[in-house]
């Protein structure tokens, strides 16, 4: 059960020109929950320096985690952190893994964020950090081998992959879903079960959803799933495992008009969680 809620207005992650319209969005986000239980976090407003490590604006990133797990060290309860960019989840799930380490990690995104800093187009951390959750190539973000293994990781959704991102994702064995798969309300419940795990951690990029369903949102993927799809497998899944920790990210409305339009799928999304 989330109760609390940890907003993280990070853009140094994204790869996208409208990478500070994750700010306007985390603030949307953080307007409509409850204040006496959320906490918004003071990011660097600076981009950060790459330092020659292949990820953009590394410095910054590396800052912003620290924050992260500072503040989650204060709560002992389940805390849904709100994006910002898809980074944010690195903090979060680290924090998660320590009180469960048999924690499963469930990525709904459009995207799987599997690239390395080897394979990246972009140099953007949003799109490495579930590489980098599974301790995957010695990034100065990766979290150590182990702490989340591959086979306790299950890519939901996703629909836009690079080609070093599948061959990534297949050599290791991670369990993926369709969108069509996920239509069969139980297919992310029984996904998690299979894994073992005793407890699971959900990140939901927007972008999982359809465009149709919420236009603020920087990389539209046309067939994505609606946000009814999306909270009947996020039931589903609650009553099949606890959610000890979970992630909203990507929201990046054009204007304050379309940030009300989306706020309702957003809210229908965060009760999903909370
Ligand atoms: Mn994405």
């Amino acid at each position: 059960m989330m109760t609390r809620y940890l907003v993280v207005p990070q853009w140094q992650g994204s790869p996208s020109s409208r990478a500070m319209q994750l700010i306007d969005g985390a603030q949307a986000i953080a307007g409509d929950l409850p204040r006496s239980a959320t906490t918004v976090l003071d990011v660097p407003v600076e981009a950060g320096e790459a330092l020659g490590t292949g990820i953009h604006r590394l410095t910054s990133l590396v800052r912003v985690r620290e924050q992260i797990e500072d503040a989650l060290a204060s709560f002992t309860e389940p805390v849904l952190t709100v994006g910002g960019d898809c980074g944010v989840a690195l903090g979060a799930v680290a924090h998660a893994a320590r009180r469960h380490p048999s924690l499963a990690v469930v990525w709904l995104d459009a995207h799987p964020d599997f690239n390395a800093t080897d394979t990246t187009p972009s140099g953007a951390f949003s799109g490495m950090v579930l590489r980098a959750i599974v301790g995957d190539g010695e990034t100065a973000l990766s979290l150590a081998p182990g702490v989340v293994a591959p086979d306790r990781v299950v890519i939901a959704g996703a629909r836009s992959f690079d080609e070093p991102e599948l061959a990534a994702i297949s050599e290791r064995g991670i369990r993926t879903l369709t969108v069509e798969s996920l239509r069969d309300a139980d297919a992310l419940a029984d996904a998690v079960r299979e894994t073992g795990a005793d407890a699971v951690y959900v990140h939901i990029d927007v972008d999982v959803l359809d465009p149709a369903e919420l236009a603020g949102n920087a990389h539209p993927e046309p067939f994505g799933l609606t946000v009814a799809e999306l909270t009947t497998a996020l039931g589903r899944l609650r009553a099949a495992v606890p959610l000890v920790g979970a992630t909203l990210t990507g929201y990046s409305p054009s204007s304050l008009a379309s940030a009300t339009d989306d706020l309702g799928a957003i809210l229908r999304v965060v009760g999903a969680l909370a």
